[in-house]
C-alpha cells in the first residue's frame, strides 16, 4: 500500500517542490493551497507523472472552520496520513513596527501559526489513531533570529519553532517524529506575496548571489522523510552559500 503525505501550500514554491518529489517517491499525496486551478493542474501533472493518487483540497488554512470541513471529512483511507509538511505560509510587508499594518500582522499571525497549529491538531490526532507518522514544519532562519523590519513574520516564525519543540514533546509517545526546516533566502513566490505584488522590489531581494531554490529545500526534507525509523532531525537550518544569517549577505553587483 503507498504511504500518504499532505503538503499544505503545495501551489508554488517549496510545496509544490515537495510535493512533486514525494510523488516521485511514490506517495499518494493531498495537496492544499488557496489556489483551485493550480492545485487542479499540479495533480494531474503528478498524477500522471508518477503513477500516484491525488487528492487536492482548496481551503484556507486561517479559517478553522474550512481547515476541519476538509480535513475532519477526508475519506477514511485518506486519514491514514504518514507524513505532514507543515508548508502554508507568508510575509507580508516589511514596515518598522511603529508604521506595522495591521491587516499584515492578522494575515501573518492566523496563516503561519494559527494556520499550522489547526492542521496539526487535526492531523496529529489522526497519526495518532494510525499508530504513527512525521510531521515536518516550515520555520525559517527567521525563526532563529529577528532582523530590521521582520518583526511579526520573525515572531510568527520563532512561534513555529517553539512549537515544533512541543509538538515534539506531547507526541513523543505516539511514535510520530516532528522536524523542523528553518531555511534562508529561498527564491519562490515569497518576496512577491512580501511585497503586495512589486516585482521589481522582490527581485531586488535575490540580486547579487545565489538564492536557495525549492528544490534545495524540498531535496533536504526529503532527507528528513527517508531518515530510518529510528532516527530524527529535529531542526535543520539551510542557507545560500552567499548568506550568513538573516541580515548579512555576501552580495556581488
Ligand atoms: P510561496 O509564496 O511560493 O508559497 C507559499 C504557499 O503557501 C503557497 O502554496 C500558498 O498557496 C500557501 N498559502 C499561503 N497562505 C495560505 C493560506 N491562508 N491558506 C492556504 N495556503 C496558503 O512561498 P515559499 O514556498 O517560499 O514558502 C513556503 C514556506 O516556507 C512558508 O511557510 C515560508 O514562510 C517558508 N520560508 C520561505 C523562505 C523563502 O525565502 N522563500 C525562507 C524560509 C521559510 P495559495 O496562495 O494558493 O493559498
Ligand atoms: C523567509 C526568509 O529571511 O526573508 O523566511 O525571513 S527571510
Amino acid at each position: 500500500m503507498k504511504k500518504i503525505a499532505l503538503v499544505t501550500g503545495a501551489t508554488s514554491g517549496i510545496g509544490e517542490a515537495t510535493a512533486g518529489l514525494l510523488a516521485q517517491e511514490g506517495y499518494n499525496l493531498i495537496i492544499t493551497g488557496r489556489r483551485t486551478s493550480r492545485l487542479t493542474e499540479l495533480s494531474k501533472k503528478l498524477e500522471k507523472e508518477f503513477n500516484v493518487t491525488i487528492l487536492p483540497l482548496s481551503f484556507d488554512v486561517r479559517f478553522l472552520g474550512e481547515v476541519e470541513k476538509y480535513l475532519l471529512n477526508l475519506p477514511e483511507e485518506w486519514k491514514k496520513i504518514n507524513v505532514l509538511v507543515n508548508n502554508a505560509g507568508l510575509a507580508v510587508g516589511q514596515n518598522p513596527l511603529n508604521t506595522g499594518i495591521y491587516d499584515d500582522w492578522e494575515r501573518m499571525i492566523d496563516t503561519n501559526v494559527k494556520g499550522l497549529l489547526y492542521v496539526s491538531r487535526i492531523v496529529s490526532d489522526f497519526m495518532i489513531a494510525n499508530g504513527g507518522g512525521h510531521i515536518i514544519n516550515l520555520c525559517s532562519i527567521a525563526g532563529k533570529e529577528v532582523y530590521p523590519n521582520g518583526n511579526v513574520y520573525c515572531a510568527t516564525k520563532h512561534a513555529v519553532d517553539a512549537l515544533t519543540k512541543a509538538m515534539r514533546i506531547d507526541l513523543l509517545p505516539y511514535n510520530i517524529k516532528v522536524s523542523q526546516i528553518c531555511p534562508g533566502a529561498v527564491e519562490t513566490e515569497f518576496s512577491q506575496v512580501r511585497f503586495k505584488g512589486d516585482l521589481d522590489r522582490a527581485a531586488e531581494v535575490y540580486k547579487g548571489f545565489v538564492p536557495l531554490k525549492a528544490l534545495d529545500v524540498a531535496d533536504a526534507i526529503m532527507y528528513m522523510i527517508k531518515c530510518p525509523p529510528h532516527v530524527n532531525i529535529n531542526d535543520m537550518v539551510i542557507m545560500p552559500a552567499a548568506q550568513a544569517n538573516s541580515s548579512i549577505f555576501n552580495k556581488k553587483r
